[in-house]
């Protein structure tokens, strides 16, 4: 595995540059463009176990130890269901192999969390995003790994708490990367075990790929040797952009908490009206509200 180098960071984004340098062509940290948002200084272990502590939560398990791969273990019955308070208390005991993964019902069904999140308005965007805008909170111990996959569509990985790895790979990468064949998810009985969501979501937004590129296994996957990836450790306030079609690995360094959201060029990061004055945006929201 050839390590290309760092993932290009940028603190003067704006829609112009986003969208002229970026956007479809290759992957940006962006920092500075959620600093105001107050999930960056409230959200951690202990706002959601004081807040939401009798809440449902549906944990996935994976064990980077095990040969089995990524798919093949959440799709093998690696999911508990708990509260809140139950997972925020087995964060450090548990050596990481729970997590809230990529969990759209928990936004959806506390919509008060958007408050924290500006409504996603980076950019100096001042619309408000469409109700139908898929988002998705990932809250993880230290240790967890999402294993490689490329999703349907331009992502952003808006990063609150704690710090993570993450490793990219460019399309072109593919063939080398030993993709998961999708027939399995039509096991009989898995839709018993898996809630529909998720099963959906495996089925038609993501591809998977077998390795684990953080402890490569060059015997069983040779080509994996031929590849070639960026990184980036990515902290609060950072704002990593995945385009559609790049694999990606992430490794949580501590507990971490972000939010993933796809990005649509006609609704959402419009460019803000020109400022009036040299005023950074937030300070214009909140002069808005
Ligand atoms: O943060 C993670 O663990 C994974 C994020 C991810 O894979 C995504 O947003 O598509």
């Amino acid at each position: 595995m050839k390590r290309l180098g760092e993932i290009e960071r940028r603190h003067d984004m704006t829609h112009e540059r986003f969208f002229g340098d970026f956007f479809q062509q290759r992957p940006v940290v962006m920092t500075e463009q959620i600093s105001h948002w107050p999930a960056l200084a409230a959200w951690g272990p202990g706002y959601f176990r004081s807040r939401y502590g009798q809440t449902p939560v549906w944990l996935s398990r994976y064990d980077p130890s095990s040969q089995r791969t990524f798919l093949e273990q959440n799709i093998d019955h690696q999911f508990r269901e708990g509260t809140m308070a139950e997972y925020v208390d087995s964060l450090t005991s548990e050596n990481g192999r729970y997590s809230i993964r990529e969990s759209v019902g928990l936004l959806q069904r506390n919509p008060e969390l958007l408050d924290d999140l500006d409504h996603f308005r980076p950019f100096g965007c001042v619309h408000e995003p469409p109700d139908d805008q898929f988002m998705a909170l990932w809250f993880a111990p230290k240790g967890t790994i999402t294993g490689m996959h490329i999703d349907v569509g331009e992502n952003v990985l808006f990063h609150l708490h704690g710090h993570k790895h993450v490793l990219l790979f460019s399309p072109d990468n593919t063939a080398l990367l030993y993709e998961e064949d999708l027939s399995q998810l039509d096991a009989p009985g898995l839709a018993d075990r898996v809630d529909s969501d998720t099963l959906q979501m495996w089925r038609h937004y993501v591809r998977w790929s077998k390795v684990n590129a953080f402890n490569p296994d060059f015997e069983r996957f040779p080509l994996l040797g031929a590849s070639s990836y960026l990184e980036a450790i990515i902290g609060p306030g950072d704002a990593l952009y995945i385009p559609c079609g790049w694999w990606h690995t992430v490794r949580s360094l501590d507990v971490t908490i972000s939010v993933s959201k796809s990005v649509f060029k006609d609704e959402f990061l419009r460019p803000a009206p020109p400022l009036t004055d040299a005023r950074p945006v937030a300070a214009t929201w909140e002069t808005r509200s």
